[in-house]
């Protein structure tokens, strides 16, 4: 696939690593020591093997707050321009904001990551301007809500429909099929059955033609089934990365880059013989 500053093959998977910008409670450093951090953890993820660094000022887990466009900005903005100047890493914007898409494309961000697949208003005609890579993303609801009752009749043919829906809508835009990252949205409006048959159903997401992301690392579809708190599902996101690997995911999104990427490459030793 074609972005700004290269070629990205996708005869194997890749990682994406993501670097949050959302201020934690206890790091009170100005704005600059925030820009720092976050460009000290994207040069690691680079040296781990992070094809991509997906950078979100918005926190889409269950329950957040909105975050407003200036807020959002600011902890965006910064951090995608040191980041470029300092990697030659692909950086992904994680929004669903028009005017940060638009900003970040500027600032040097090569594929946009909408959540909410351009469905915001004026989201489309920009990424469409800004003639860069899109993941389309399937999310049932909205994030403060999404995990009261989600339904499906059959969630993976349900999420099919709902890409080709954004497919059609970004064709109509004039942002072209080879522009196209499509995602099945684990997490998003889906009950831990619903994410393992979307798993399950992950060969039929990619038999639509386009490259595919998956973003499982650290989520409740790990903690639901083995009891663990977020800061132990490390062997739960492994599995999950080396059996979407496996599957033939082209993007592989991530917290742990280096366990991520030793997966990956016994993934690949072995494909290499089949
Ligand atoms: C622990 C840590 C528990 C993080 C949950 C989470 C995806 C995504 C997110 C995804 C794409 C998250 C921005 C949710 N997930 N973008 N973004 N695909 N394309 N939760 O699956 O990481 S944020």
């Amino acid at each position: 696939m074609q972005f700004s500053s290269r070629t990205v093959s996708f005869t194997q998977p890749h990682i994406m690593g993501i670097l949050n910008v959302t201020p934690d409670s206890f790091s009170d450093g100005g704005k600059h020591m925030q820009t720092e951090r976050a460009l000290r953890h994207a040069l690691a993820m680079v040296q781990q093997g992070a094809t991509f660094i997906d950078i979100g000022g918005e926190s889409t887990r269950p329950g957040a707050p909105d975050v407003s466009l200036q807020e959002e900005l600011d902890r965006v903005i910064p951090a995608i321009e040191a980041i470029t100047n300092e990697t030659n890493a692909i950086i992904s914007v994680d929004t669903s904001k028009a005017q940060v898409m638009q900003e970040a494309v500027a600032a040097g961000a090569e594929l946009i990551n909408d959540v909410r697949a351009l469905q915001e208003p004026g989201a489309i005609e920009v990424a469409a301007k800004a003639d860069v890579p899109v993941c389309l993303m399937h999310m049932q609801g909205q994030p403060r809500t999404m995990q009261q009752t989600p339904h499906y009749q059959d969630v993976t043919q349900d999420v099919m429909t709902f890409l080709q829906q954004r497919v059609d809508a970004c064709q109509n835009a004039g942002i072209g099929a080879d522009k196209l990252i499509l995602d099945p949205g684990y997490g998003f409006g889906k009950t831990l059955e619903h994410n393992y048959q979307l798993l399950n159903g992950l060969s039929h997401i990619l038999n639509m033609g386009y490259p595919v992301l998956v973003g499982m690392s650290r989520k409740s579809m790990i903690g639901q089934l083995l009891n663990r708190a977020v800061n132990e599902r490390l062997a739960g996101s492994i599995a999950l990365a080396t059996i979407a690997a496996q599957m033939g995911a082209h993007i592989i999104r991530v917290h742990d880059v280096q366990e991520t990427a030793d997966a990956v490459a016994i993934v690949n030793k072995l494909k290499a013989l089949q």
